[in-house]
């Protein structure tokens, strides 16, 4: 489709390094060929991002909003010259010229505007989105600094700032002419209007304008390229001297640093509220902003507003984006002269909500004394809903006080995020089957009681063109090879592997990509970690952010417990096994930064002990990221997917291993319940307690781990070796917060939370299983194919579609390439 070949992309790549550099070829440095090569695809996807808009504009098209406040891209480069379907011939071009292709993708800093899987969906969703041919903009945040680094030093997580603007980011175009106004604090004075209509006036406000970067995202092979939108923040006016003299000058210098402190940092917080008033001032930045955007655009095609729900949708990932839903109410009312119920209705039929999360300190509220300083007239707004929100159930419920006041939006002094926009929003739904069921049944039962209607399912997905053809080259083209490239476009047809599975010969193909796999990430781990790891080992790998609902506790602790019987039965005939780690903690987290540095001190003893002959080894892989990830998902095994059941939404890392035919050990949580329903559950390794079961004994509180760690010596061993100094000799107590969590009965908090004790013996058992089964090569193979013969649900297109279909209503964009002349 391109006229793109290898010599003209070569030529290109030469001219603009002399062009951005003044440099010859052969003085660039790989940085510097980067940008060559980067503005080379830009141009590429220009025309196309152009011909999307052209198509927008005629034919008015009902178009998504998806607010996240975060969206972890991962890298842009070769994604975008995957989908543009120009990768090979950049790859020949960058050959010819003494490059490899994968080492200039390297130099690309990893845009990390996200945590962990909240964040990564909203960017899968964006690619399907493209490629699926619907209208959709992205809304977010242009963090100053995403996700931070993460080293490891002396074993212990130290976080380093992410500077992924240092040098100039070459997907993204400033759009200045969408610059708009955000206003904080103040008060709201009332006056009647000529019409006899009071109008709500804020005054005495700090404000700050939004400026939007857009990045492109382009859809696979058919030239649409949507919007992602973050916002930067820029003061009205910069200080000046002048302002001075107007003795506006403290004002222009808090405007200033307002403007500044905004959109400087991701808060890299994914379990706990953190209930600082700069995330919530985030929150209305990038929603108003984006409203405002969002209006201006439909205003440009239709004169009645009226219309919005027919051309407009909002999505809101998770409670953070639920300012939405205030913020349009108050444009309606305030800017576009509407009465409340009309602009009540509009409202309720452009809003949507995602719950990604049970865990109830995940769940979003407010402090009503900061919200109603920060967005005094937000407030007024909130309380209206509230009082009519409230009238509506004790109309519903007569005389049930409790039930007001459990599903109050505004109760106890907070505002619950999570009631308002259920309130508001005209479809709420969950993540995964299982995590659906338990909004209805248990967290969120009164308002399914109230409007059943609103709720459905939604299991996640991924997209199969970062976590296959990107991550995994060779089995992508060993798939392609067997039949044919459609599953790029529609991942159903991965189902057409089965035929193989049994086939001698493809098994063998199959296993020698996972070898080749092992052997890149074993040089990745060596060249970063200085960790030399055996390729002929099993890739065990738990990865993902770490909590202690996900237990990764409970993975090192069988660690510990199969190190001992090593020792104890050097006899034993066990199959070398490489367990591997990744796993950024919130900075705040102690317990989960204390996990960290017990599997690094676990690696250490274990990794350093002569006498187990390598049968067992450790390895913490730093800065866990997306782009370390495609390759590590590639290279594993074992998926670790071992949450207490219940506790996990969906999961996303589950489905990435699965299509990279690594198989699974886990519980029947979140999307991997689906996952088995798939595949058979004789292709996974499933353990532990049922969600039902977790459920129960949190209901009855009669689980009592010292009934365990009584009776259990192996596990005994292992607990006392966390406080004796048997992996601290320098610190024997250093370990003491984690043993206390998991046996010390405090009165606030029940020990072993997450029921990791419990679930050990269960969780042992099934490892040894799964390392009989790995004996038989042949059955290992056939699960590991199985499990990718049967990813095709799991395919972020398939989500989209149903979000679209049950949801949305989104009208498809066509859109036909720039003729050569307007270009
Ligand atoms: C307020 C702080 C905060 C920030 C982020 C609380 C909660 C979050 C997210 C909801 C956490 C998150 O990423 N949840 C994950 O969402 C994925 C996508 O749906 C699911 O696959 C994971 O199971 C869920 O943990």
């Amino acid at each position: 489709m391109k006229d793109l070949d290898k010599d003209k992309i070569k030529e290109e790549i030469k001219s603009n390094v002399k062009r951005l550099y003044r440099k010859e070829f052969k003085e660039a440095t790989e940085k510097e060929i980067f940008q060559a090569v980067s503005l080379v695809v830009k141009d590429e996807i220009i025309d196309d991002w152009l011909a999307t808009q052209n198509a927008m504009d005629e034919q008015d098209p009902k178009t998504v909003y998806y607010m996240s406040m975060e969206f972890l891209m991962g890298r842009a480069l070769g994604n975008n010259m995957l989908n543009l379907c120009v990768y090979d011939e950049f790859k020949q071009a960058l050959d010819e010229l003494g490059l490899d292709i994968t080492s200039i993708e390297d130099q690309e800093p990893d845009p990390a505007l996200g945590n962990g899987g909240l964040g990564r969906l909203a960017a899968c969703f964006l690619d399907s989105l493209s490629t699926l041919g619907y209208p959709a903009y992205g809304c977010g945040i242009r963090y100053r600094y995403g996700m931070f680094k993460q080293k490891i030093e002396d074993g212990f997580q130290k976080e380093v700032p992410d500077d992924w603007l240092k040098e100039n980011y070459p997907f993204e175009l400033k759009r200045s002419e969408y610059t708009y106004e955000v206003k904080f604090g103040g008060y709201v004075r009332t006056e009647v209007g000529k019409d006899g209509r009071l109008n709500f006036i804020q005054e005495g406000y700090r404000s700050v304008l939004a400026v939007p970067y857009d990045m492109p995202i382009v859809g696979y092979n058919n030239n649409v390229v949507n919007s992602l939108m973050i916002w930067d923040a820029q003061p009205k006016q910069v200080f000046s001297l002048e302002s001075f003299d107007k003795g506006d000058y403290v004002k222009a210098v808090e405007d200033e640093n307002l403007a500044r402190s905004l959109v400087e940092v991701l808060y890299p917080n994914d379990s706990h509220i953190s209930g600082k008033e700069l995330r919530l001032k985030q929150q209305y930045f990038f929603v108003s902003a984006s409203l405002q955007r969002a209006i201006q655009r439909f205003k440009k095609h239709h004169d009645d507003i009226h219309d919005l729900p027919k051309k407009v949708v909002f999505q809101m990932n998770d409670t953070h984006p639920t300012l939405t839903v205030p913020e349009l109410m108050r444009l309606l009312m305030d800017v576009e002269g509407l009465g409340w119920d009309e602009a009540w209705d509009i409202t309720t039929h452009c809003v949507a909500y995602t719950n990604h999360t049970i865990m109830t300190e995940a769940l979003e509220k407010w402090p009503i004394e900061i919200f109603s300083r920060l967005l005094p007239r937000i407030y007024n707004i909130v309380e209206e809903i509230n009082r009519r929100f409230c009238l509506e159930i004790e109309k519903k419920y007569p005389g049930d006080q409790g039930k007001v006041d459990r599903m109050a939006i505004i109760y106890d002094g907070q505002v619950r995020m999570a009631y308002l926009a259920i309130a508001a929003a005209f479809s709420v739904n969950g993540v995964a089957k299982l995590h659906t069921e338990i909004l209805k049944k248990e967290t969120l039962k009164d308002f399914y009681d109230m409007y059943p209607e609103k709720f459905n399912n939604k299991t996640n997905g991924i997209t199969q063109r970062r976590f296959l053809l990107h991550g995994n080259p060779l089995l992508a083209s060993w798939v392609t090879d067997k039949i044919g490239d459609g599953w790029i476009t529609d991942l159903s047809q991965m189902s057409r592997l089965k035929v193989f599975v049994d086939d001698e010969k493809a098994q063998q193909e199959f296993r020698s990509i996972k070898y080749k796999n092992k052997l890149r990430l074993a040089r990745y781990i060596k060249e970063h970690n200085g960790i030399e790891i055996d390729p002929n080992s099993i890739f065990d790998v738990q990865v993902k952010r770490l909590h202690e609902y996900k237990r990764q506790l409970l993975n090192i602790i069988h660690v510990m417990y199969e190190y001992n019987r090593i020792k104890e039965h050097p006899e034993l005939d066990v199959i070398p096994k490489t367990y591997i780690f990744g796993a950024k903690a919130a900075a705040g987290y102690k317990i989960a930064k204390l996990t960290i540095k017990l599997i690094n001190n676990v690696a250490a003893v274990i990794n350093n002990d002569r006498s187990i002959n390598n049968k067992l080894k450790v390895v913490f892989i730093e800065d866990y990221k997306v782009s370390n990830a495609e390759m590590i998902f590639a290279a594993a095994d074992v998926s670790e997917q071992i949450s207490t059941a219940s506790k996990e939404a969906s999961g996303t890392s589950n489905m990435k291993f699965m299509m990279n035919g690594a198989v699974t050990i886990g519980t029947m949580d979140g999307a991997t319940v689906e996952m088995v329903e798939e595949m058979g559950r004789e292709n996974a390794f499933i353990f532990g307690m049922s969600a039902d079961e977790v459920i129960e004994h949190e209901q009855k509180r009669d689980y009592n781990p010292m009934d365990i760690f009584n009776q259990d010596q192996d596990i005994r061993k292992v607990l006392m070796q966390m406080v004796n100094g048997f992996y601290s000799p320098d610190n024997s107590e250093l370990f003491r917060p984690i043993y206390n969590s998991l046996l010390n009965t405090n009165e606030t908090q029940y020990p072993d939370t997450y029921f990791n004790l419990k679930d050990f013996r269960s969780y042992a058992e099934t490892q040894d299983k799964l390392m009989e089964t790995y004996r038989d090569e042949k059955k290992w193979t056939r699960m590991a194919m199985m499990n990718t013969a049967c990813c095709g649900k799991f395919s972020s297109d398939r989500t989209i579609q149903q979000y679209v279909d049950d949801i949305w209503h989104l009208d498809h964009i066509h859109v036909n390439p720039l003729e050569d002349d307007e270009n």
